[in-house]
Protein backbone atom coordinates (compact mmCIF):
# COMPACT_ATOMS: atom_id res chain seq x y z
CA UNK A 1 0.00 0.00 0.00
CA UNK A 2 1.10 3.87 -0.65
CA UNK A 3 0.13 6.62 1.26
CA UNK A 4 1.46 10.45 1.37
CA UNK A 5 3.40 11.56 4.08
CA UNK A 6 3.50 15.63 3.70
CA UNK A 7 6.13 17.53 5.13
CA UNK A 8 6.23 21.53 5.32
CA UNK A 9 9.29 23.97 6.08
CA UNK A 10 8.04 27.76 7.00
CA UNK A 11 11.46 29.18 6.70
CA UNK A 12 12.12 32.93 6.75
CA UNK A 13 11.17 34.06 3.20
CA UNK A 14 9.07 31.31 2.00
CA UNK A 15 6.96 28.06 2.93
CA UNK A 16 7.58 25.03 0.78
CA UNK A 17 5.92 21.83 0.78
CA UNK A 18 7.01 18.32 0.03
CA UNK A 19 5.41 15.38 -0.68
CA UNK A 20 7.19 11.99 -0.13
CA UNK A 21 5.40 8.83 -1.48
CA UNK A 22 6.11 5.64 0.47
CA UNK A 23 5.69 1.79 0.11
CA UNK A 24 4.31 0.81 3.16
CA UNK A 25 5.20 -2.42 2.64
CA UNK A 26 8.62 -2.38 1.88
CA UNK A 27 9.33 0.82 3.28
CA UNK A 28 11.15 2.78 0.51
CA UNK A 29 9.61 6.15 -1.06
CA UNK A 30 9.97 8.67 -3.24
CA UNK A 31 9.92 12.63 -3.34
CA UNK A 32 7.05 13.42 -5.50
CA UNK A 33 6.27 16.70 -5.44
CA UNK A 34 8.04 20.01 -4.08
CA UNK A 35 6.25 23.47 -4.23
CA UNK A 36 7.55 26.98 -2.89
CA UNK A 37 5.26 29.94 -1.99
CA UNK A 38 7.82 33.26 -1.49
CA UNK A 39 6.33 35.95 0.58
CA UNK A 40 7.56 38.79 -0.57
CA UNK A 41 6.63 38.11 -4.56
CA UNK A 42 3.00 35.84 -4.11
CA UNK A 43 1.61 38.09 -0.13
CA UNK A 44 2.63 41.33 -1.34
CA UNK A 45 0.10 42.97 0.70
CA UNK A 46 1.92 42.40 4.03
CA UNK A 47 5.15 44.37 2.92
CA UNK A 48 7.83 41.95 3.85
CA UNK A 49 11.54 42.19 2.51
CA UNK A 50 13.49 38.59 2.58
CA UNK A 51 10.04 37.21 4.74
CA UNK A 52 10.64 40.62 7.23
CA UNK A 53 8.70 43.61 8.09
CA UNK A 54 10.71 46.80 7.24
CA UNK A 55 12.25 48.96 10.35
CA UNK A 56 14.08 52.11 11.08
CA UNK A 57 15.83 49.62 13.38
CA UNK A 58 18.48 48.08 11.96
CA UNK A 59 18.27 45.39 14.83
CA UNK A 60 15.00 44.49 14.52
CA UNK A 61 14.17 41.12 12.78
CA UNK A 62 10.53 40.40 12.27
CA UNK A 63 7.09 39.21 10.83
CA UNK A 64 3.45 38.74 10.76
CA UNK A 65 3.01 35.37 12.10
CA UNK A 66 -0.64 35.89 9.76
CA UNK A 67 1.15 35.76 6.88
CA UNK A 68 2.40 32.36 7.57
CA UNK A 69 -1.19 31.34 8.22
CA UNK A 70 -2.33 32.91 4.69
CA UNK A 71 0.25 30.82 2.99
CA UNK A 72 -0.62 28.05 5.02
CA UNK A 73 -3.77 28.54 3.33
CA UNK A 74 -2.71 29.03 0.21
CA UNK A 75 -0.12 26.23 -0.36
CA UNK A 76 -2.69 23.77 1.45
CA UNK A 77 -5.22 24.72 -2.50
CA UNK A 78 -2.16 24.35 -4.31
CA UNK A 79 -1.51 20.86 -3.11
CA UNK A 80 -5.10 19.94 -2.85
CA UNK A 81 -5.18 21.15 -6.94
CA UNK A 82 -2.13 19.30 -7.94
CA UNK A 83 -1.59 16.11 -5.82
CA UNK A 84 -4.65 15.87 -3.82
CA UNK A 85 -4.48 15.74 -0.06
CA UNK A 86 -6.88 12.94 0.30
CA UNK A 87 -4.07 10.07 0.11
CA UNK A 88 -2.04 11.80 2.94
CA UNK A 89 -1.21 9.90 5.91
CA UNK A 90 0.66 12.34 7.75
CA UNK A 91 2.35 16.06 7.76
CA UNK A 92 4.72 17.37 9.98
CA UNK A 93 6.29 20.84 10.19
CA UNK A 94 9.52 22.07 10.41
CA UNK A 95 9.97 26.04 10.70
CA UNK A 96 12.65 28.88 11.30
CA UNK A 97 14.09 28.57 14.67
CA UNK A 98 14.09 30.88 17.68
CA UNK A 99 11.34 32.78 16.30
CA UNK A 100 7.64 33.57 18.64
CA UNK A 101 3.95 34.12 18.79
CA UNK A 102 2.37 35.68 21.09
CA UNK A 103 -1.25 34.47 21.64
CA UNK A 104 -4.13 35.68 24.04
CA UNK A 105 -6.75 33.77 26.13
CA UNK A 106 -8.93 33.47 22.81
CA UNK A 107 -6.51 30.98 21.10
CA UNK A 108 -8.04 27.67 22.04
CA UNK A 109 -11.27 28.78 20.54
CA UNK A 110 -9.91 30.69 17.40
CA UNK A 111 -8.13 27.24 16.62
CA UNK A 112 -10.51 25.13 16.87
CA UNK A 113 -12.86 27.61 14.51
CA UNK A 114 -14.61 24.90 12.20
CA UNK A 115 -15.94 27.44 9.60
CA UNK A 116 -14.59 26.36 6.16
CA UNK A 117 -15.57 29.37 4.72
CA UNK A 118 -13.42 31.51 6.58
CA UNK A 119 -10.02 32.11 6.08
CA UNK A 120 -7.18 31.08 8.51
CA UNK A 121 -5.70 34.23 8.61
CA UNK A 122 -9.05 36.31 9.26
CA UNK A 123 -10.11 33.17 12.08
CA UNK A 124 -6.81 33.30 13.80
CA UNK A 125 -6.54 37.25 14.25
CA UNK A 126 -8.35 37.93 17.08
CA UNK A 127 -5.92 35.01 19.12
CA UNK A 128 -3.02 37.44 18.92
CA UNK A 129 -1.62 39.36 21.98
CA UNK A 130 0.99 40.86 19.55
CA UNK A 131 1.00 41.59 16.22
CA UNK A 132 4.42 40.59 15.18
CA UNK A 133 6.43 37.71 15.82
CA UNK A 134 10.46 38.40 16.08
CA UNK A 135 12.71 36.20 14.26
CA UNK A 136 16.01 34.54 14.44
CA UNK A 137 17.23 37.78 12.64
CA UNK A 138 16.69 40.07 15.81
CA UNK A 139 19.28 41.30 17.38
CA UNK A 140 17.79 44.35 19.83
CA UNK A 141 18.20 42.09 22.48
CA UNK A 142 21.96 42.43 24.08
CA UNK A 143 20.42 44.07 27.19
CA UNK A 144 18.19 41.62 28.23
CA UNK A 145 20.55 38.56 27.47
CA UNK A 146 23.20 40.17 29.69
CA UNK A 147 20.85 40.37 32.56
CA UNK A 148 19.73 36.78 31.72
CA UNK A 149 23.45 35.60 31.68
CA UNK A 150 24.80 37.09 34.69
CA UNK A 151 21.59 36.06 36.45
CA UNK A 152 22.55 32.05 35.42
CA UNK A 153 25.91 32.47 36.68
CA UNK A 154 27.53 33.57 33.59
CA UNK A 155 28.05 32.39 29.73
CA UNK A 156 29.37 28.74 30.74
CA UNK A 157 26.81 27.63 33.40
CA UNK A 158 24.19 28.87 30.99
CA UNK A 159 25.75 26.72 27.85
CA UNK A 160 25.90 24.26 30.61
CA UNK A 161 22.32 24.55 31.29
CA UNK A 162 21.05 25.36 27.94
CA UNK A 163 23.28 24.16 25.62
CA UNK A 164 23.94 27.19 24.35
CA UNK A 165 25.23 30.44 25.83
CA UNK A 166 22.51 33.61 26.04
CA UNK A 167 21.69 35.02 22.49
CA UNK A 168 19.98 37.98 21.09
CA UNK A 169 17.56 35.58 18.63
CA UNK A 170 16.99 33.04 20.93
CA UNK A 171 13.15 33.23 22.19
CA UNK A 172 13.94 34.03 26.18
CA UNK A 173 16.18 37.34 25.57
CA UNK A 174 12.96 38.47 22.96
CA UNK A 175 10.47 37.49 25.78
CA UNK A 176 12.12 39.47 28.24
CA UNK A 177 12.10 42.25 26.24
CA UNK A 178 8.14 42.10 25.03
CA UNK A 179 7.64 41.81 28.67
CA UNK A 180 9.84 44.81 29.76
CA UNK A 181 8.99 46.93 26.89
CA UNK A 182 5.39 45.86 26.18
CA UNK A 183 3.82 44.69 29.74
CA UNK A 184 0.60 45.28 28.60
CA UNK A 185 0.60 42.83 25.62
CA UNK A 186 2.70 40.39 27.76
CA UNK A 187 0.11 40.54 30.16
CA UNK A 188 -2.77 39.51 27.94
CA UNK A 189 -0.45 36.67 26.39
CA UNK A 190 -1.40 33.31 27.55
CA UNK A 191 0.69 31.25 24.93
CA UNK A 192 3.90 31.64 23.72
CA UNK A 193 4.51 29.67 20.79
CA UNK A 194 7.28 28.82 18.44
CA UNK A 195 6.72 29.07 14.86
CA UNK A 196 6.92 25.49 14.50
CA UNK A 197 4.43 24.57 17.20
CA UNK A 198 2.44 27.96 15.94
CA UNK A 199 1.80 25.99 12.69
CA UNK A 200 1.09 22.58 14.21
CA UNK A 201 -1.59 23.99 16.50
CA UNK A 202 -3.16 25.53 13.74
CA UNK A 203 -3.04 22.12 11.73
CA UNK A 204 -3.99 20.17 14.49
CA UNK A 205 -6.76 22.73 15.98
CA UNK A 206 -5.42 23.61 19.55
CA UNK A 207 -2.12 24.56 21.46
CA UNK A 208 0.70 21.92 20.61
CA UNK A 209 3.72 20.92 21.98
CA UNK A 210 6.94 22.32 21.84
CA UNK A 211 9.57 19.63 20.40
CA UNK A 212 13.06 19.16 22.50
CA UNK A 213 14.73 20.42 19.19
CA UNK A 214 13.38 23.82 18.69
CA UNK A 215 12.85 24.34 22.54
CA UNK A 216 16.67 23.90 22.94
CA UNK A 217 16.55 27.33 20.52
CA UNK A 218 14.67 29.19 23.53
CA UNK A 219 17.60 29.61 26.45
CA UNK A 220 14.90 28.01 28.52
CA UNK A 221 15.42 24.42 27.77
CA UNK A 222 17.65 21.83 30.68
CA UNK A 223 19.05 20.24 27.84
CA UNK A 224 19.85 17.07 29.98
CA UNK A 225 16.94 16.74 32.36
CA UNK A 226 14.55 17.93 28.92
CA UNK A 227 12.44 20.12 30.72
CA UNK A 228 12.22 24.07 30.88
CA UNK A 229 14.48 25.22 32.92
CA UNK A 230 13.22 26.95 36.15
CA UNK A 231 16.31 29.21 36.84
CA UNK A 232 16.26 30.32 33.14
CA UNK A 233 12.24 30.90 33.81
CA UNK A 234 13.03 33.28 36.33
CA UNK A 235 15.58 34.89 35.16
CA UNK A 236 13.62 35.70 31.90
CA UNK A 237 10.06 36.53 32.46
CA UNK A 238 7.27 36.85 35.48
CA UNK A 239 4.65 34.07 35.17
CA UNK A 240 5.99 32.31 32.28
CA UNK A 241 6.46 28.78 32.95
CA UNK A 242 2.02 29.16 32.44
CA UNK A 243 2.35 30.55 29.02
CA UNK A 244 4.51 28.42 27.47
CA UNK A 245 4.05 25.02 25.74
CA UNK A 246 4.22 21.21 27.13
CA UNK A 247 7.04 19.29 25.76
CA UNK A 248 7.79 16.44 24.25
CA UNK A 249 10.21 14.02 22.38
CA UNK A 250 10.60 14.76 18.59
CA UNK A 251 8.34 11.84 17.41
CA UNK A 252 5.47 12.74 19.05
CA UNK A 253 2.54 12.36 17.21
CA UNK A 254 0.19 15.33 18.46
CA UNK A 255 -3.02 14.22 17.38
CA UNK A 256 -5.35 14.08 13.67
CA UNK A 257 -5.98 17.05 11.99
CA UNK A 258 -8.47 19.60 12.57
CA UNK A 259 -11.60 19.58 10.51
CA UNK A 260 -11.39 22.87 9.13
CA UNK A 261 -8.60 21.26 6.93
CA UNK A 262 -10.34 18.39 5.81
CA UNK A 263 -13.47 20.37 4.64
CA UNK A 264 -11.68 22.42 3.52
CA UNK A 265 -9.08 20.67 1.77
CA UNK A 266 -10.32 17.33 1.56
CA UNK A 267 -7.64 15.58 4.17
CA UNK A 268 -8.53 12.45 5.55
CA UNK A 269 -9.93 13.22 9.11
CA UNK A 270 -7.46 9.88 10.25
CA UNK A 271 -3.85 12.39 8.84
CA UNK A 272 -1.85 12.17 12.05
CA UNK A 273 0.12 15.61 12.96
CA UNK A 274 3.60 14.87 13.85
CA UNK A 275 5.00 17.41 16.12
CA UNK A 276 6.87 20.27 14.80
CA UNK A 277 10.72 20.94 14.62
CA UNK A 278 13.42 23.87 13.96
CA UNK A 279 14.80 23.86 10.51
CA UNK A 280 18.18 22.73 11.57
CA UNK A 281 16.91 19.56 12.95
CA UNK A 282 14.91 18.84 10.56
CA UNK A 283 17.33 19.31 7.92
CA UNK A 284 19.79 17.37 9.43
CA UNK A 285 17.71 14.41 9.30
CA UNK A 286 16.63 15.52 5.67
CA UNK A 287 20.25 15.53 4.40
CA UNK A 288 20.70 12.14 5.76
CA UNK A 289 22.17 12.79 9.49
CA UNK A 290 21.58 9.47 11.65
CA UNK A 291 24.31 8.32 13.11
CA UNK A 292 27.38 9.82 15.96
CA UNK A 293 29.97 10.95 13.44
CA UNK A 294 27.69 12.11 10.50
CA UNK A 295 27.63 15.93 9.88
CA UNK A 296 26.47 18.73 7.62
CA UNK A 297 27.62 21.91 6.34
CA UNK A 298 25.32 24.03 5.01
CA UNK A 299 27.02 27.13 2.69
CA UNK A 300 24.63 30.02 2.17
CA UNK A 301 23.91 33.57 3.11
CA UNK A 302 26.07 32.22 6.62
CA UNK A 303 27.46 29.30 6.84
CA UNK A 304 26.48 26.32 9.32
CA UNK A 305 28.16 23.34 10.39
CA UNK A 306 26.41 20.96 12.01
CA UNK A 307 27.14 17.25 13.48
CA UNK A 308 25.16 14.39 15.25
CA UNK A 309 27.11 13.20 18.83
CA UNK A 310 26.12 11.74 22.36
CA UNK A 311 25.97 14.13 25.59
CA UNK A 312 28.58 16.34 23.39
CA UNK A 313 30.22 19.23 25.55
CA UNK A 314 29.34 23.09 24.66
CA UNK A 315 30.26 23.92 21.86
CA UNK A 316 32.29 27.69 22.42
CA UNK A 317 30.25 30.26 20.34
CA UNK A 318 27.92 27.19 18.92
CA UNK A 319 24.40 25.67 20.36
CA UNK A 320 23.79 22.23 21.40
CA UNK A 321 20.19 21.41 20.15
CA UNK A 322 18.07 17.82 19.60
CA UNK A 323 18.17 16.34 16.42
CA UNK A 324 14.78 13.72 15.31
CA UNK A 325 17.07 11.02 15.65
CA UNK A 326 17.54 12.13 19.54
CA UNK A 327 20.76 12.60 19.23
CA UNK A 328 23.01 15.96 20.59
CA UNK A 329 22.83 18.17 17.08
CA UNK A 330 25.85 20.59 17.36
CA UNK A 331 25.32 24.02 15.17
CA UNK A 332 28.18 26.49 14.63
CA UNK A 333 26.69 29.83 12.46
CA UNK A 334 29.26 31.39 10.68
CA UNK A 335 27.98 34.48 9.79
CA UNK A 336 30.53 35.53 6.65
CA UNK A 337 29.07 32.95 4.46
CA UNK A 338 28.11 33.35 1.07
CA UNK A 339 27.95 37.08 0.99
CA UNK A 340 31.62 37.20 1.81
CA UNK A 341 32.49 34.99 -0.99
CA UNK A 342 30.77 37.12 -3.49
CA UNK A 343 32.76 39.88 -2.63
CA UNK A 344 35.88 38.28 -3.44
CA UNK A 345 34.49 36.99 -6.76
CA UNK A 346 33.04 40.48 -8.02
CA UNK A 347 36.14 42.00 -6.70
CA UNK A 348 37.81 40.12 -10.03
CA UNK A 349 35.01 40.12 -12.01
CA UNK A 350 34.46 36.28 -12.33
CA UNK A 351 31.18 34.14 -12.34
CA UNK A 352 31.04 31.02 -9.68
CA UNK A 353 32.86 29.08 -12.49
CA UNK A 354 35.21 31.36 -13.18
CA UNK A 355 35.63 31.53 -9.23
CA UNK A 356 36.26 27.98 -8.72
CA UNK A 357 39.06 28.18 -11.70
CA UNK A 358 40.54 30.63 -10.06
CA UNK A 359 41.03 28.34 -6.69
CA UNK A 360 42.15 25.39 -9.04
CA UNK A 361 45.48 28.17 -9.95
CA UNK A 362 46.66 28.77 -6.71
CA UNK A 363 48.33 26.04 -4.41
CA UNK A 364 46.77 23.19 -1.44
CA UNK A 365 47.61 26.10 1.28
CA UNK A 366 48.21 29.08 -1.36
CA UNK A 367 51.80 29.55 -0.66
CA UNK A 368 50.91 30.76 2.76
CA UNK A 369 48.48 33.66 2.35
CA UNK A 370 45.45 33.31 4.70
CA UNK A 371 42.45 35.87 4.98
CA UNK A 372 39.59 36.05 7.88
CA UNK A 373 36.47 36.57 5.86
CA UNK A 374 35.41 39.06 8.67
CA UNK A 375 32.95 41.15 5.76
CA UNK A 376 30.44 41.98 8.13
CA UNK A 377 30.72 40.89 12.10
CA UNK A 378 31.15 37.60 12.68
CA UNK A 379 29.28 35.27 15.39
CA UNK A 380 31.99 32.85 15.64
CA UNK A 381 34.24 34.09 16.79
CA UNK A 382 32.23 37.47 18.19
CA UNK A 383 33.68 40.37 16.42
CA UNK A 384 32.66 44.05 15.52
CA UNK A 385 34.06 45.80 12.81
CA UNK A 386 33.84 45.28 9.05
CA UNK A 387 36.90 44.34 6.61
CA UNK A 388 38.78 41.24 5.62
CA UNK A 389 41.57 40.50 7.94
CA UNK A 390 44.53 39.52 4.95
CA UNK A 391 47.90 37.55 6.31
CA UNK A 392 51.06 39.98 6.16
CA UNK A 393 52.35 40.48 2.90
CA UNK A 394 48.87 39.19 1.32
CA UNK A 395 48.85 39.40 -3.03
CA UNK A 396 45.85 41.49 -2.74
CA UNK A 397 45.72 41.95 -6.67
CA UNK A 398 45.93 37.65 -7.26
CA UNK A 399 42.28 36.29 -8.47
CA UNK A 400 43.94 33.02 -7.58
CA UNK A 401 45.06 33.42 -4.01
CA UNK A 402 42.70 35.74 -3.15
CA UNK A 403 39.77 33.17 -4.44
CA UNK A 404 41.76 30.10 -2.91
CA UNK A 405 42.01 32.23 0.57
CA UNK A 406 38.55 32.87 1.38
CA UNK A 407 37.63 29.35 0.67
CA UNK A 408 40.51 28.22 2.55
CA UNK A 409 40.45 30.61 5.42
CA UNK A 410 36.27 30.22 6.05
CA UNK A 411 37.34 26.18 6.07
CA UNK A 412 39.68 26.53 8.57
CA UNK A 413 38.03 28.87 10.68
CA UNK A 414 35.16 25.88 10.63
CA UNK A 415 37.87 23.13 11.74
CA UNK A 416 39.29 25.59 14.58
CA UNK A 417 35.74 26.04 16.21
CA UNK A 418 34.29 22.63 15.66
CA UNK A 419 36.65 20.43 18.16
CA UNK A 420 33.80 18.95 20.31
CA UNK A 421 32.08 18.01 17.43
CA UNK A 422 34.84 16.01 15.32
CA UNK A 423 35.79 13.57 13.97
CA UNK A 424 32.97 13.28 11.31
CA UNK A 425 32.67 9.98 9.87
CA UNK A 426 31.01 11.90 6.79
CA UNK A 427 29.80 15.66 5.62
CA UNK A 428 27.04 16.24 3.56
CA UNK A 429 27.25 19.74 1.90
CA UNK A 430 24.40 21.86 1.02
CA UNK A 431 23.34 25.39 -0.02
CA UNK A 432 24.02 27.29 -2.63
CA UNK A 433 27.44 26.98 -2.25
CA UNK A 434 28.01 23.55 -2.29
CA UNK A 435 28.01 24.00 -6.22
CA UNK A 436 31.87 24.98 -6.09
CA UNK A 437 33.78 21.78 -5.93
CA UNK A 438 36.96 23.50 -4.92
CA UNK A 439 35.17 23.85 -1.74
CA UNK A 440 33.56 20.56 -1.34
CA UNK A 441 37.48 19.41 -2.28
CA UNK A 442 39.40 21.98 0.60
CA UNK A 443 36.45 20.98 3.40
CA UNK A 444 37.42 16.93 2.80
CA UNK A 445 41.22 17.80 2.68
CA UNK A 446 41.23 19.88 5.79
CA UNK A 447 38.54 17.67 8.06
CA UNK A 448 40.17 14.63 6.63
CA UNK A 449 37.04 13.00 5.49
CA UNK A 450 34.59 12.05 2.69
CA UNK A 451 32.81 14.88 1.65
CA UNK A 452 29.61 14.69 -0.67
CA UNK A 453 26.93 17.52 -2.05
CA UNK A 454 23.29 16.98 -0.83
CA UNK A 455 20.74 16.60 -4.22
CA UNK A 456 17.77 18.34 -2.33
CA UNK A 457 18.30 22.17 -1.36
CA UNK A 458 15.43 21.69 0.54
CA UNK A 459 16.58 19.48 3.70
CA UNK A 460 14.39 20.62 6.08
CA UNK A 461 10.85 20.12 4.29
CA UNK A 462 12.48 17.09 3.35
CA UNK A 463 13.55 16.44 7.06
CA UNK A 464 9.59 16.88 7.93
CA UNK A 465 8.22 14.34 5.50
CA UNK A 466 10.57 11.93 6.88
CA UNK A 467 9.71 12.44 10.42
CA UNK A 468 5.97 12.49 9.36
CA UNK A 469 6.73 8.97 7.81
CA UNK A 470 8.81 7.50 10.45
CA UNK A 471 6.14 8.86 13.51
CA UNK A 472 2.57 7.87 11.31
CA UNK A 473 3.82 4.56 10.73
CA UNK A 474 5.12 3.27 13.73
CA UNK A 475 3.29 0.53 13.47
CA UNK A 476 4.06 -0.91 10.45
CA UNK A 477 6.49 -2.67 8.83
CA UNK A 478 8.46 0.29 7.99
CA UNK A 479 9.00 1.36 11.54
CA UNK A 480 12.37 -1.55 11.56
CA UNK A 481 13.40 0.37 8.04
CA UNK A 482 13.23 3.62 8.56
CA UNK A 483 17.46 4.20 8.64
CA UNK A 484 17.18 3.11 5.04
CA UNK A 485 14.09 5.35 4.29
CA UNK A 486 16.58 8.02 4.98
CA UNK A 487 19.31 6.56 3.73
CA UNK A 488 17.85 6.10 0.36
CA UNK A 489 15.51 9.75 0.47
CA UNK A 490 18.87 11.76 1.03
CA UNK A 491 20.77 9.94 -0.99
CA UNK A 492 23.77 12.89 -2.33
CA UNK A 493 24.31 14.29 -5.79
CA UNK A 494 25.89 11.03 -7.80
CA UNK A 495 29.44 11.66 -8.57
CA UNK A 496 29.64 14.46 -6.08
CA UNK A 497 32.14 13.01 -3.83
CA UNK A 498 35.57 14.30 -2.97
CA UNK A 499 38.01 12.31 -0.58
CA UNK A 500 40.78 13.93 1.52
CA UNK A 501 43.84 13.87 -0.79
CA UNK A 502 46.99 11.87 0.70
CA UNK A 503 49.26 14.36 2.99
CA UNK A 504 46.48 17.17 2.61
CA UNK A 505 45.96 17.11 6.17
CA UNK A 506 49.75 16.98 7.09
CA UNK A 507 50.57 20.01 4.11
CA UNK A 508 47.51 21.94 6.06
CA UNK A 509 48.51 21.73 9.38
CA UNK A 510 50.77 24.28 10.06
CA UNK A 511 48.48 26.79 8.39
CA UNK A 512 45.84 26.03 10.38
CA UNK A 513 47.80 27.18 13.42
CA UNK A 514 48.96 30.24 12.08
CA UNK A 515 45.63 30.83 10.77
CA UNK A 516 44.57 30.71 14.51
CA UNK A 517 47.82 32.98 14.99
CA UNK A 518 45.89 35.45 12.85
CA UNK A 519 42.75 35.25 14.53
CA UNK A 520 44.15 35.78 18.28
CA UNK A 521 45.93 38.89 16.40
CA UNK A 522 42.86 40.43 14.62
CA UNK A 523 40.85 39.36 17.86
CA UNK A 524 42.56 42.18 20.29
CA UNK A 525 41.28 44.40 17.77
CA UNK A 526 37.95 43.33 16.88
CA UNK A 527 36.52 41.40 19.93
CA UNK A 528 33.05 41.74 20.84
CA UNK A 529 32.61 42.80 23.89
CA UNK A 530 30.85 40.06 26.28
C1 LIG B 1 20.01 28.83 14.01
C2 LIG B 1 19.44 30.01 13.34
C3 LIG B 1 19.08 29.92 11.90
C4 LIG B 1 17.59 29.76 11.71
C5 LIG B 1 17.28 29.92 10.23
O1 LIG B 1 20.36 29.04 15.33
O2 LIG B 1 19.26 31.04 13.93
O3 LIG B 1 19.75 28.85 11.29
O4 LIG B 1 17.13 28.54 12.20
O5 LIG B 1 15.97 29.65 9.93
Amino acid sequence: MTSLCLGLDASTQSLTAVVLELDEGSGSGEIVLERSLRYDQELPHWGTRDGQLESDDPQLGQAPPLMWVEALDHLMARLRDSVGLAAVRALAVAAQQHGSVYLNGKAPTCLEARDPQRSLAELLAPALARPVSPLWTDSSTSVQCREIRNALGGSDAAAALTGSDIYERFTGPQIRRFAQHEPERWAQTRHVALVSSFLTSVLVGRPAPLDWGDAAGTNLFDLRQRCWAPSALDATAEGLRGKLPELAPPDRIVGRISSYFVERYGFDPQTEIVIGTGDNSSSALGVGLQRHGDAMLSLGTSDTLSGLGEELAPLPGGHLFVAPTRHDLGLLCFRNGSLARQEVRDRFGVDWAGFDSAVADAPLGNGGHLLLPWSAPEIVPRTIGTGFVLSPGFPRDDAAHYCRAILEGQAMAMLRHSGPLRPFDRLRVTGGGSASDAMLQIVADLFGCSVERTATSSGAAVGAALRAAVAACASSPVKGAWPRLVELISEPQAGSKRLPRDDARSAYAALVVRHGELERAALEQRAAPA
